[in-house]
């Protein structure tokens, strides 16, 4: 990395001093393997709640959170951090990934090899099953045409979203190696944001070329005491809210 890293500079400085120097661009398929997390400041993330799955969609946060009996999905004031709502499910599975495309709510359960829809009006029965599928469940997003979700693996699986079958697998490697544990998911149109479980790694995945990984290291006051698990994109304020497990709060981010 230092050689890219080197030529990043010679580059960024034949540009920076108006030099007409023959720099060489970067080779095609070379890219900066580490980025750099800036942070915009956080606000308090309620309950430090066990956070699961994470995304903006209508203005505000929506969260899905796990543990059996505890689990539910909540609306959070993007400002403040305040809970606007919360949707609790009676029939008590551990949730985990939760994505909102193609006019729905679908969440997924940890080990019942259920995923639900949500449907906040109904206050009868709130979750409904809409697939079963094999192992267990994790993160969850979409691009435009398919849900993606994790398992546990260092595999991303895109399914159909009226059938959930898997229609595709991608495997995510950095720097040769399998990234296990891949967690939360974020969609921001271009890449595919998985945090890897029990560690502070966030990896961006290409989604039209998923060879091209980057590794965002979070700085250690994000989640600290907690779990990071939690990257949603705000697609409006062009940023990146990130929280987790047992998390005090929930930081206001950008990728660079
Ligand atoms: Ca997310």
């Amino acid at each position: 990395m230092r050689t890219r890293y080197l030529l990043s500079v010679a580059l960024f400085l034949s540009i920076a001093l108006g030099g007409c120097t023959h720099s060489k661009p970067m080779p095609s398929g070379e890219w900066e393997a580490e980025g750099r997390v800036e942070l915009l400041g956080s606000l308090p993330h309620q309950g430090k709640a066990y956070t699961e799955g994470l995304l903006v969609s209508e203005g505000i946060l929506w969260e899905s959170t796990g543990l059996e009996g505890k689990s539910l999905v909540r609306g959070l004031d993007k400002k403040t951090g305040k809970v606007l709502w919360a949707v609790p499910n009676p029939q008590g599975f551990f949730g985990e990934g939760l994505a909102r495309a193609f006019g729905k709510t679908y969440l997924l359960s940890y080990t019942e090899g259920e995923a639900f829809l949500l449907d906040r009006d109904n206050r009868v029965q709130p979750y409904t099953l809409f697939a079963r599928y094999e192992g267990e469940g994790w993160g969850l997003t979409a691009t435009d045409k398919y849900l993606v979700n994790s398992n546990g693996s260092a595999n991303l699986y895109y399914r159909d979203p009226e059938t959930f079958d898997v229609v595709r697998e991608a495997p995510v490697e950095y720097e040769g190696q399998p990234v296990p544990r891949l967690n939360e998911l974020e969609f921001d149109g271009t890449y595919i944001w998985a945090n890897q479980w029990q560690t502070h790694f966030v990896y961006r995945i290409k989604e039209s070329d998923p060879s091209e990984v980057v590794r965002f290291e979070l700085p250690a006051e994000v989640c600290a005491g907690g779990t990071p698990n939690g990257v949603a994109w705000d697609e409006e304020e062009r940023l990146f809210y990130l929280t987790g497990q047992s998390c005090a709060e929930i930081w206001k981010a950008r990728f660079r």
